[in-house]
């Protein structure tokens, strides 16, 4: 199957003033619907392409995935494109590296990882945070374009963006706090800093349709209330 990946009409001024950008299609939904059912795939070890991603969730989370109960978690793969031959199509898609080098300025783009994120029913928030301190690169640019592999709703706890938070200076978020249950006092603690008080933050939901997309600033906060019921939240972060 081929991505089916729509070239997107964006508009890097508007990118770089917010540090976000949402596209309401990117890729079909029938891409996303096969995406769906490799990623089952790949929660069972069966890699097509005969390689193991970087990263898979643990024994315990997984059983703790199938078992539906309350200390459920929310599951990450990092580099599903290494083992699975339509992540890679997607990953490696030409428009997305436009895409990509569009908002960011560049010529040209390289991929530099992809994450599939599952929050189930009963998993807890994400903290709010920002992608580029957990990239050695030099000069410190990162792009994400996350792609909504479910239809997105309020009740789902999508992916947020804090308005403008790309040009914030001072406190960055690590990985060690990712799921910590007061998600948003990292971002407000920064907000302070800026001379902001937490109501006066400005945070868009990325509620888009399945295939729809949220491309971020790596500089921009991002995160995600928890999911207390109803089918999992499942998307796919793709960062150049
Ligand atoms: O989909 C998610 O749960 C989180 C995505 C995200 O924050 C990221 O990729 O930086």
């Amino acid at each position: 199957m081929e991505p089916d990946v729509e070239c997107p009409d964006v508009d890097p001024e508007t990118f770089s003033e917010k540090g976000f950008t949402i596209l309401p299609e990117l890729i079909a939904p029938k891409v996303c619907e096969a995406l769906n059912v490799r990623l089952e795939h790949l929660l069972k070890g069966d890699y097509d392409l005969g390689v193991a991603p970087s990263k898979v969730p643990g024994a315990k989370e997984l059983r703790r995935y199938g078992s539906g109960g309350s200390k459920v978690n929310t599951l990450r793969i990092v580099d599903a494109w290494k083992a699975d031959a339509l992540f890679q199509r997607v990953v490696l898609s030409p428009v997305l590296g436009r895409l990509a080098a569009t908002l960011g300025g560049w010529s040209g783009a390289r991929v530099a990882e992809d994450q599939v994120w599952i929050k189930p029913p009963g998993a807890g928030p994400l903290v709010f945070h920002r992608d580029s301190p957990y990239f050695d690169f030099e000069p410190d640019h990162v792009i994400t374009i996350w792609i909504a592999l479910d239809a997105m709703t309020p009740e789902l706890g999508p992916l947020e963006y804090v308005v403008g938070s790309h040009r914030w200076e001072g406190r960055r978020g690590t990985a060690a706090q990712f799921f910590d249950p007061s998600h948003r006092q990292l971002m407000e603690d920064a907000a302070r800093q800026q001379g902001l008080q937490p109501e006066q933050v400005d945070v868009v939901p990325v509620l888009v349709k399945q295939g729809g997309a949220g491309c971020h600033d790596g500089c921009a906060a991002a995160g995600k209330a928890g999911l207390h019921f109803g089918t999992p939240d499942r998307g796919s972060a793709f960062r150049a």
